[in-house]
């Protein structure tokens, strides 16, 4: 047997296994031989607890700190904000023209939307749809063809007007079907498909329209119908991939300019003010980012917590999806940081630690007596050290900005997480699975959605209070749609590695189990679960009554999109696929030439 580095008997007990290289260097690091910290690894001897220990040997960063610091953006520069504001006052105009009625200025307001540059131009886009509900739906004037219906129903939609699904029947023959003769139109097609996931529960019609339009689009593509040329193709191949409501904005920004400047008649006001308005954007986020990775070098976590996901990169990239804008620096910085700590802390609760260690460390979470920090091993102490740190600077800044006290709250978005956490590990060590539903009910808070949002509510809200804040933690309906959309999304990308190295049954698992459905047939049950899901959330994002603001209704939906987008192509949060690699880096770090 090969002798470990580690010693074999410090409490007279033989290691059950030998200790690969990784788990000596762990050991060394997280637990130095000296007589103190020994005494930290609690009930369990270090051998015993290290030979239990799983390892899901997770890659170090692709963009290290030296990276991160040495990027160097021109686009800081005074001279393109003041070209950006010249183009801007320009493409005004372009919307304020009157001539411009109609179907051309629709798609005007989609392609502003599809490029990420539409924020510019709220209240002209505003006025402009509210003169087309007011002439057109309230004086119910008759409406034009398939394609500008279906855009202006979608655009009305988004932007909180009400339209009924109604307005498709004309398009349907007397048997209530969609009328063949819509089987050809494309761009038509495409567009009805667009509108139909703006879907609500009850809505037959728009559920129809979503299962007529995906199968003939599917069947154009396929037979190559004539009229298709290869930009509508591009597009419609796209949007079966995912429609555009299940995307974020920004994140589809750069896809939407390259493909408006292949068009054959890009206008180049437009085209200009977009690159130089997405490249502007991204210099800003490179400056949140290197802030972001001097703190994460700071706390050191990386060092000492080998085991652990070394992920600032992604964790920062998650937030320029969900919180968007210029006044949302700060938010974004500390969503970085919250994060960094979750996944950190994930790792502790799926790989690492063991159960009594664990139930520890969520005995003194649940407290939050920072002097009874000296309990826990010190692996722990660092991680639990820098959320105290995180948590009273985030309070610190509520306070001097709204003057009001958070801790309490802060706190106890963390403990609910640690709870949650503990009760996956309990299942794990138990070996036992939950049916779906029992899965669920603790794996919306598993995956940390909630505390996600409760930083970004307390951070965003404007005029915040006490009863707001309250309130936020009885965790309204919105909470949990907009964690479904993260949970199983993570779940379809991540579980396959998960059971591998050994966790709790995740929701396809839970749902195979209790139903003696097929791997396949449970990925399908549980995507299932995303379309109802946005179904629910279509309605509260449609409201005019909604317990939330409109801003922070989008961020919690957005959340869930960008949850999409990271797991579309499997773990683009911890396994650096390819996929994900070129998507951070073409909107991180690549200007548009
Ligand atoms: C997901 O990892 C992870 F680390 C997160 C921080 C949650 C997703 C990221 C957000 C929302 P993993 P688990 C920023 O797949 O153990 O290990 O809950 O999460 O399945
Ligand atoms: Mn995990
Ligand atoms: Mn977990
Ligand atoms: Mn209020
Ligand atoms: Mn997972």
């Amino acid at each position: 047997m090969a002798t470990s580095l580690m010693p074999t008997t410090i409490f007279g007990m033989k290691p059950t296994k030998d200790l690969t290289s990784f788990d000596r260097k762990v050991a060394s690091k997280v637990f130095p031989l000296s007589s103190n910290t020994l005494l930290s690894c609690s009930a369990l001897t270090c051998d015993e607890a290290n030979s239990n220990r799983r390892s899901a040997n997770y890659k170090p960063p692709i963009w290290d700190f030296d990276f991160i610091q040495s990027l160097n953006n021109q686009y800081t520069d005074a001279t393109y904000a003041t070209r950006a504001c010249e183009l801007k006052e320009q493409v005004k105009t372009m919307l304020e023209d009157g001539d411009m009625w109609g179907v051309d200025r629709l798609e005007l307001i989609d392609d502003l939307q599809k490029m990420g540059i539409c924020y510019h131009f709220e209240d002209e886009i505003r006025k402009i749809l509210t003169c087309i509900w007011e002439t057109r739906y309230a004086k119910k004037k008759e409406i034009g063809d398939l394609f500008s219906t279906a855009l202006e129903f979608r655009l009305l939609r988004q932007h909180g007007f009400f339209v009924s699904q109604d307005i498709f029947d004309r398009f349907k023959n007397e048997r209530g079907e969609f009328e063949s003769r819509h089987e050809e139109d494309t761009k038509g097609l495409l567009q009805l498909y667009e509108a139909s996931h703006l879907l609500t529960e009850g809505e037959e019609t728009l559920e129809a329209a979503r299962e007529f339009a995906t199968f003939f689009l599917n069947r154009n593509l396929e037979e190559g119908t004539v009229g298709i040329e290869e930009n509508l193709s591009l597009l419609v191949r796209r949007s079966l991939e995912m429609p555009l409501h299940w995307r974020v904005q920004r994140l589809n920004a750069r896809w939407s300019i390259e493909e408006y400047g292949r068009r054959p008649d890009p206008n180049p006001i437009l085209l200009e003010f977009a690159k130089l308005d997405f490249n502007i954007i991204q210099a800003a986020h490179q400056q949140e980012l290197k802030h972001a990775s001097r703190w994460w070098k700071r706390t050191g976590l990386a060092e000492n917590l080998p085991f652990a996901r070394d992920r600032l990169v992604e964790c920062y990239f998650w937030n320029i999806g969900w919180l968007f804008g210029p006044k949302n620096g700060y938010s974004r910085l500390t969503l970085a940081k919250v994060n960094s700590l979750i996944t950190v802390l994930d790792d502790i609760f799926d790989v690492y630690a063991t159960l009594e260690e664990l139930q520890l460390l969520n005995d003194v979470l649940q407290r939050w007596n920072i002097e009874e920090m000296d309990q826990l091993p010190t692996y722990m102490q660092m991680c639990y050290l820098a959320l105290n740190n995180l948590v009273d600077d985030t309070a610190y800044h509520v306070l001097k900005e709204q003057g009001l006290p958070t801790v309490p709250y802060l706190r106890k978005l963390w403990k609910d997480l640690s709870h949650a956490y503990l009760q996956e590990a309990k299942w794990y060590s138990e070996a036992y699975t939950p049916t779906l539903e029992e899965y669920m009910n603790n794996a919306w808070i598993s995956i940390s959605t909630p505390v996600m949002l409760g930083f970004a509510f307390i951070l965003t809200t404007n005029s915040l209070h006490m009863e707001d804040i309250s309130n936020f933690l009885n965790y309204h309906d919105v909470i949990r749609w907009s964690a479904t959309f993260v949970r199983i999304a993570d779940d379809l990308g991540t579980s396959k590695d998960e059971l591998e190295r050994g966790d709790v049954p995740k929701s396809i698992q839970c749902s195979m189990n209790h139903s003696d459905e097929s791997k396949e047939a449970a990925e399908e049950h549980v995507r299932g679960l995303i379309r109802r899901t946005w179904k629910k959330m279509n309605r509260e994002l449609q409201a005019t009554d909604s317990v939330f603001s409109g801003k922070f209704m989008k961020s919690a939906a957005d959340l869930g999109r960008m949850a999409m987008y990271m797991y579309q192509h499997g773990d683009g949060h911890g396994h650096q696929n390819l996929q994900i690699r070129k998507r951070i880096s073409s909107l991180l770090f690549e200007p548009i030439p």
